[in-house]
């Protein structure tokens, strides 16, 4: 299968965020760069598409921030990553401010997701690996990988958290829409609830939606991600939560893969995009579930089973030494 990578994607580089109450050395590393890239001996380099697919999802105003953000940090006077820190609670009325403390807690909802110098441009290029192997399937390819990194699926339409900037699965969706196809379904198979790509096509009922995750009662992201947030409106019915508890492993997974997949089915998507995190992966550092190398194989036969064109969207995967014999495990299920 065709995997897609720009060198540009290793700019990002946070230092720190902060987990469980200390400032701790980023999860989302140019060491994961370095161990999936080690699987994968044979990257396009992606084509540029532009800005234009990316402002079909994200809301303007937040992608001015996203290029800036870093600049102004600076300028400001402070240090390093601009870091989110002060954020407006519920029901602030809206202001506009300009000073970029604020417009970090504007955009922002965590303390994970730090704009750091080359954030724009990993970003950007992240983008333009989903979209070229958007385009791979379009042009008559069974499937094709897009190594994008950072993670996308915690992105909204104005927002980021959760290591996620720009949301590139819901580009790919987007952009496919635009041009070739009606109907697209997203499979999340993410330790996290995909809560981004929920939110932006909530009420959708074009694009469905299905997450499995880890029980928000328990993990992050913790507001979105629970069974009865099914869509609004026109969606109503087209997003699909299946949390999961800490411990999970791959029998019961399955079991409720296996539910996610007749729902796919049954809505007949044109085309299938998979985030994929190995982070459900029994030793990630960061998630609690009980995955093992193996088991992607199968999870991916599973997938492949459906028989639709698919884009595979990297997304999270934290544990260095087993992170690219699970992603080599996953991609190998979707050949022969
Ligand atoms: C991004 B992706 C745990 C803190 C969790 C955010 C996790 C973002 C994961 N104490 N921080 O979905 O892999
Ligand atoms: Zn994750």
């Amino acid at each position: 299968m065709k995997a897609f990578f720009s060198d540009h994607q290793s700019r990002h580089a946070p230092a720190l965020e902060l987990q469980n109450g200390a400032l701790v050395p980023h999860a989302e590393s140019q060491a994961r760069v370095d161990a999936i890239k080690s699987v994968l001996p044979d990257l396009q380099i992606p084509a540029d598409f532009g800005l234009d697919p990316i402002l079909a999802i994200h809301d303007p105003a937040y992608i001015d921030f996203l290029k800036r953000a870093h600049n102004d940090w600076l300028a400001a006077g402070r240090p390093g990553d601009a870091f989110p820190y002060v954020f407006p609670v519920r029901g602030r009325r809206p202001l506009n401010l300009s000073r970029i403390d604020a417009e970090l807690g504007q955009y922002a909802y965590d303390c994970g997701t730090p704009v750091a110098a080359g954030t724009w441009e990993t970003v950007y290029w992240s983008v333009q690996s989903a979209l070229s192997g958007l385009m791979h399937v379009l042009n008559g390819a069974q499937r094709a990988f897009a190594f994008c990194r950072p993670p996308g699926h915690h992105a909204g339409r104005d927002y980021m958290g959760g290591y996620s900037y720009l949301n590139t699965a819901a580009i790919a969706v987007a952009h496919a829409q635009a041009n070739w196809v009606g109907r697209v379904a997203v499979l999340d198979v993410d330790y996290h609830h995909g809560n981004g790509t929920q939110d932006i096509f909530y009420d959708r009922g074009d694009v469905l939606t299905v997450s499995l995750h880890a029980d928000p009662k328990m993990d992050y992201p913790f507001y979105w991600g629970h069974a009865d947030e099914t869509g609004s409106g026109q969606g109503n019915g087209f997003n699909l939560n299946l949390p999961m508890p800490r411990g999970t492993v791959w029998s019961d997974y399955k079991t409720t893969l296996q539910q996610a997949l007749e729902r796919v089915e049954a809505f007949d998507p044109e085309l299938l995009i998979v985030p994929f995190g190995a982070d459900t992966y029994v030793g990630d550092p960061i998630s609690f579930f009980s995955i093992e190398t193996a088991d992607y194989t199968e999870m991916a036969r599973m997938i492949a089973a459906l028989g639709k064109p698919t884009l595979i969207c990297m997304e999270g995967g934290y544990a260095l030494d087993a992170l690219g014999a699970n992603v080599s495990a996953f991609l190998k299920g979707f050949e022969g």
